[in-house]
């Protein structure tokens, strides 16, 4: 049978990809963002009834709700749901950080995803089957100068997705948390507010993730036995490791 998926953040990066490696594979997909015109371009990408362009900003908790119960017919029942939107906003230190763009991640990367989760997850328990990807990151465990907000967003995913587990056993959802390291997508072109140049010097000289390889991650991790749950899973490009501890000194 037609297994559906629900992304959000499908309008690039690893949502976007993701939605291709599962319309591919003979899915049916609701793709879900802000920008409209990137959903219509990637609906009309695909082979043709096999994704659903959804217009929809998680922060705005009614407008999910009425997405999710507006869902037509085909596309009602999901079975896997990857919460990919979010974003980092600023790389500078704690006390000269933007106190409004600490609240747009956490919105987003927070509370969005709680919303989009707590809408869909009745009907995956109703049903006795479902996933929940959730993109967290490599951030949630890893601190970094300037990761203050953004990756304490990314701490709230991962300690979520534990939680998810423990309060869906029995019930046959599944949930994993994805956990990428460097990846080249527009992820840095927001971060620095379209700076090109200095987004583009992230990944200079270097090999970083590629929005597919996440995409296959997800594939991966959804398409195994139902009784196997992937609970967490940390990719990092070959060239990316850690450092070592920062010392201050006078
Ligand atoms: P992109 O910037 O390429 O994609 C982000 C997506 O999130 C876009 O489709 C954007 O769509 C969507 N989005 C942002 N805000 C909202 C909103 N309020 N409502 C709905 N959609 C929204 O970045 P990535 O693909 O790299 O990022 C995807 C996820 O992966 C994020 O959660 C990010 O934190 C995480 N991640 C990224 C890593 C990286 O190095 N790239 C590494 C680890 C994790 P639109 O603007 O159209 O709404
Ligand atoms: C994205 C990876 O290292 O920029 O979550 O925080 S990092």
């Amino acid at each position: 049978m037609t297994k559906t998926l629900f992304v959000t953040g499908a309008t690039s990066g690893f949502g976007e990809a993701i939605a291709r490696r599962f319309a591919e594979a003979g899915w049916r997909v609701v793709a879900s963002g802000r920008r409209r015109e990137r959903l219509q371009a990637l609906a009309a990408s695909l082979p043709p009834d096999r994704v659903l362009p959804l217009v929809l900003d998680v922060r705005d908790r009614d407008a999910v709700a009425d997405a999710v119960a507006g869902l037509p017919g085909a596309y009602a029942e999901i079975d896997v749901l990857v919460n990919n939107a979010g974003l980092a906003l600023g790389l500078g230190p704690a006390q000269r950080a933007d106190l409004d763009e600490w609240e747009q991640m956490v919105d987003t990367n927070v509370k969005g995803l709680m919303s989009v989760t707590r809408m869909l997850l009745p009907g995956m328990v109703e049903r006795g089957c479902g996933h929940v990807v959730n993109l967290g990151s490599v951030a949630a465990s890893w601190p970094y100068p300037g990761g203050n907000c953004y990756g304490a967003t990314k701490a709230f995913v991962q300690q979520f997705s534990r939680n998810l587990r423990s309060d869906l056993l029995g019930t046959g959802v599944r949930v994993t948390n994805i956990e990428p390291g460097m990846a080249e997508t527009e992820f840095s072109l927001v971060r620095f507010k379209g700076d090109a140049e200095q987004a583009g010097s992230v990944y200079s000289g270097t090999r970083p993730l590629l929005a597919e390889d996440i995409a296959e991650a997800v594939h991966w991790v959804t398409t195994q036995p139902s009784h196997v749950n992937i609970n967490v899973l940390e990719i990092m490009p070959t060239d990316q490791a850690w450092g070592p501890f920062a010392v201050h000194r006078e």
